[in-house]
């Protein structure tokens, strides 16, 4: 097996298979994982990261598959990663995305996957954080990353995107209440697609309603843009006020910005830290070792069980 330095070597000279293969190592979250991130990190911080998330069936896809075009067509390079869990391994959406983005296959300044979205051990959001960083350290300049935007880990996910885009489409009114609060609160631009549908002035208007109704004193007012990403209108508009949202993020505001992501990141690392030295102690002690026999047994749940723990062992420890 090559060595992590030549995995990392070819990730940075951008080779496809290479990044393929670090992204592999990244789901798999091992001991090799945190040393390839490590070797990565100074070659990242370089590309502009775009979020895109919005009920499932908006069409996100349909609008990344015209954003690559587009962007290959200004020069950009792009990688792209799908964390939406209602396509994954199998099922119509996953092989639907897959042909759509076959004819960039050839192309080698364009990189685009799945994340693998269940038993992603660390959980998906430190994955595709991680991922985002390979292809960082790749020198793609703008990465893309898709999801449905339902739950907390996609909340998560989202908050590493430099922009922020959040995608609707008419006669999905009841879907965007299923998406989270924190989404709508951290969106940079909102896009009404499937602009050619009925009812999708009304939406905008509905949409543009309930924005100045939250509408708070931002540097940054997040426009509202209509698109119709089967035939590509709009996506001009669309790729100009991302990277409008660019270069506002690099004028000052930026700067505070970025360090509160990096700090979120280190905040984050460091939680994952101590709880990984917290556990690998506790699993060392006999009571670890009953209490799983006890909800193997059903005697005590897994809540009760590590309330139990933590109480008898951590907090007593504090006391000695
Ligand atoms: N009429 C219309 N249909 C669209 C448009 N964009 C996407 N679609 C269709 O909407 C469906 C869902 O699109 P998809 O990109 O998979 O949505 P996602 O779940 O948000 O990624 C597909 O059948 C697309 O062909 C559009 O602008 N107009
Ligand atoms: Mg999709």
């Amino acid at each position: 097996m090559r060595s992590l330095e030549q995995l990392a070597q070819g990730v940075v000279n951008g080779d496809k298979r290479s990044i393929a293969r670090a992204i592999t190592l990244i789901e798999n979250n091992g001991e090799d994982a945190q040393k390839l991130v490590s070797l990565l990190y100074p070659y990242t911080g370089k590309a502009h990261i775009v979020g895109i998330t919005g009920p499932g069936g908006s069409g996100k896809s349909t609008l990344i598959e015209k954003l690559i075009s587009e962007l290959r067509r200004r020069g950009k390079t792009v990688g792209v990663l799908a964390t939406d869990p209602s396509s994954p391994f199998t099922g119509g959406a996953f092989l639907g995305d897959r042909i759509r983005m076959q004819r960039f296959a050839t192309d080698e300044e364009v990189f685009i996957r799945s994340m693998a979205t269940r038993n992603v051990p660390g959980g998906i959001a430190k994955a595709t954080k991680d991922a985002v960083n390979v292809l960082d350290a790749a020198g793609k300049d703008v990465i893309i990353v898709e999801t449905v935007g339902a739950g907390q880990a996609e909340v998560d996910i989202i908050k590493v995107a430099h922009t922020v885009v959040v995608v609707f489409a008419p006669g999905l009114g009841d879907e965007i209440q299923a998406i989270k609060a924190g989404i709508m609160e951290i969106a940079d631009i909102f896009v009404l697609n499937k602009a050619d549908l009925e009812n999708a002035n009304r939406a905008v208007t509905d949409l543009k309603a309930s924005l100045e109704l939250n509408a708070q004193e931002k540097a940054w007012k997040p426009p509202v843009l209509k698109t119709v990403a089967l035939t590509g209108e709009g996506i001009e508009q669309l790729v100009n006020e991302i990277f409008e949202h660019k270069a506002f993020l690099e004028k000052g505001e930026g700067a505070s910005k970025r360090r509160k992501w990096v700090e979120t990141e280190l905040v984050e690392a460091i939680k994952q830290k101590v709880a990984d030295l917290i556990v690998d102690d506790l699993k060392k002690r006999k009571v670890f070792n009953e209490l799983v026999e006890k909800v193997m047994n059903r005697q005590v749940d897994p809540y009760s069980a590590a309330s139990k723990i933590v109480a008898e062992t951590l907090l007593s420890a504090k006391k000695d």
